[in-house]
């Protein structure tokens, strides 16, 4: 069965003590586990010391047949970090703020570079997301609609079909740029009455990202994350046709939500495995999955930072 891993952002030491400690060995240049595949839920890259050794590590896996990995928004910003748009830039702007959190992957890549082509080529065959006969995978929030909207651009495999794909994934005006968006970067709920509140970089913002995976119906201030104060937050409920819930007939496994202290399950039949590994007393995390419809806490195996 499948152990399941959170974003790595180029932390290669906590990967490798981890893979150790879930039993992996390494034979001939690959780590394998006799029994058990690895799964990566995307983010690779940013922000940490050995972002060339975990791209490493995790596609000689992949070719090996003992590991998958699917896209995070880190390396679907990369991608597009290097594709240019046609009108002089790139379909991911190489502004400030941008170049702000690629910065430590374009100094230890070096985009020159041939290992830097061919890690961008292998980032863009990536699958969107994961559809396993006992559970499901993808980096941020599985939404039924948008996997429908992706579904009419990916082949067999889940990934971008064509060149034209990756522009339509970064045209704001086009349906499939929302939905990679929600899978890759979660549900954002639009604020009503054009209320706004300030993020923690001082931006505006007229949407703020949700609890997708909470079933019942909440107020504003209940499902939001990352917004600070809450009470800027209207106190009132969010619409039922915003926030569609996870339909739980099968337990789905995502990363990129930097959760904090020990890790449990969201519910039992979701769980986030990014346990903040970029952070001081953050942990790298992993689930052993074993078929299981019911999650359980005593399932995530962790390292920390
Ligand atoms: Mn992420």
């Amino acid at each position: 069965m499948y152990d399941i891993i959170g974003d790595v952002h180029g932390h290669a030491d906590q990967l490798l003590t981890l893979l150790k400690k879930l039993g992996y060995e390494k034979k001939f240049g690959v780590w394998r586990h006799a029994e058990r595949q690895l799964i990566s839920v995307g983010d690779l890259i940013d922000r940490g010391p050995g972002q060339r050794e975990t791209v490493d590590t995790l596609r000689a896996m992949v070719d090996a047949g003992s590991a998958q990995v699917i896209m995070g928004n880190h390396e679907l910003n990369a991608v597009a970090w290097a594709l240019p748009d046609g009108q002089g830039d790139y379909l991911r702007k190489h502004s400030a703020g941008n170049l702000k959190h690629h910065r430590e992957f374009l100094l230890q890549a070096k985009p020159e570079s041939d290992w830097y082509n061919s890690t961008l080529a292998w980032f863009r065959q990536l699958p969107l997301y994961l559809d396993l006969p006992e559970c499901r995978i993808v980096h941020a929030c599985w939404h039924e609609p948008s996997k429908q909207v992706v579904d009419d651009h990916t082949g067999p495999a889940n990934r971008l079909r064509d060149e034209a794909a990756w522009y339509a994934a970064h045209d704001h005006e086009h349906q499939l740029h929302h939905a990679i968006e929600t899978l890759c970067k979660g549900l954002e709920v639009a604020l009503p009455d054009g209320l706004h509140f300030h993020d923690k970089a001082g931006v505006k913002r007229t949407a703020m990202r949700t609890r997708w995976w909470q079933e019942h119906s909440a107020k504003y201030r209940d499902l939001a994350l990352g917004v600070e104060p809450l009470h800027s937050l209207p106190d009132r409920e969010i619409p039922n046709t915003v926030m569609p819930g996870y339909a739980a007939d099968k337990p789905v496994f995502f990363g990129h939500y930097w959760m904090r202290g020990a890790p449990h399950v969201l519910t039992p039949q979701v769980a986030c495995l990014d346990w903040s590994v970029t952070q001081p007393n953050g942990r790298l995390v992993a689930y052993r999955y074993d078929g299981e419809q019911q999650l359980s806490n005593d399932k995530f195996i962790w390292v920390m930072t």
